[in-house]
């Protein structure tokens, strides 16, 4: 999955997509204006606290629904507006909203799943950006799930996931028992008007 051999020739790992001190002001930033929040998803039939905090960002007119809830989108903090531009650039894509989430230590983390909600269509861009504390980034294909590999996810790094990778494959951000400092994770998507 990085630039030279791919296990998903679709998703693309660019470890220094910043430069740390660029990361480090970002991260900062983040974490003083984004408003963190709790959200509730329902698993396995119950609604529960997602175990990280997430914030829905986005341009006007991009309300979310997923993991059984609907998010309407918070105001970009000013940290994200020229940062965004940069990555539609390197997506090839004009992202009109951002998933934020905040894994305070280890004990946070994300399940299984892909990002194939209606609203992005098919074969959706995503463009993934990580900042502070190394975390395992796992995928599993959906058809053959012993297929599975992982890459780590370090400050700075850039994964973008194009065309088939939401249809065949499911990913996760597992817990850790190690000492592991928060991280901030940014998705960028483009979230489709509605047609009807
Ligand atoms: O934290 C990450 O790296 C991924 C988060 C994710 O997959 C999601 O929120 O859909």
């Amino acid at each position: 999955m990085n630039n030279s051999a791919g296990a998903i020739p679709e998703a693309t790992l660019f470890p220094d997509w910043l430069q740390a001190d660029e990361a480090d002001a970002l991260l900062a930033a983040l974490l003083a204006q984004v408003p963190w929040e709790v959200h509730r998803i329902r698993m396995f039939g119950r609604w529960v606290d997602s175990p990280r905090l997430s914030c829905w960002i986005g341009d006007p007119g991009t309300g979310y629904v997923y993991s059984g809830a609907r998010f309407e989108p918070r105001p970009w903090p000013p940290a994200l507006q020229a940062l965004r531009a940069r990555i539609d650039a390197a997506a090839g894509v004009a992202m009109n909203s951002v998933l934020a989430n905040l894994y305070r230590d280890g004990r946070d983390a994300m399940g299984w799943h892909s990002d194939d909600e209606p609203e992005l269509g098919p074969r959706p861009v995503i463009a993934s950006l990580s900042l502070g504390g190394t975390r395992r980034f796992v995928f599993k294909h959906r058809r053959e799930p012993a297929r599975k590999f992982e890459r780590l996810l370090e400050h700075g790094s850039l994964l973008l996931m194009t065309g088939d990778t939401q249809a065949d494959w499911k990913h996760a951000l597992p817990r850790t028992a190690r000492p592991v400092p928060a991280r901030v994770n940014l998705t960028f998507r483009r979230i489709l008007p509605r047609t009807r």
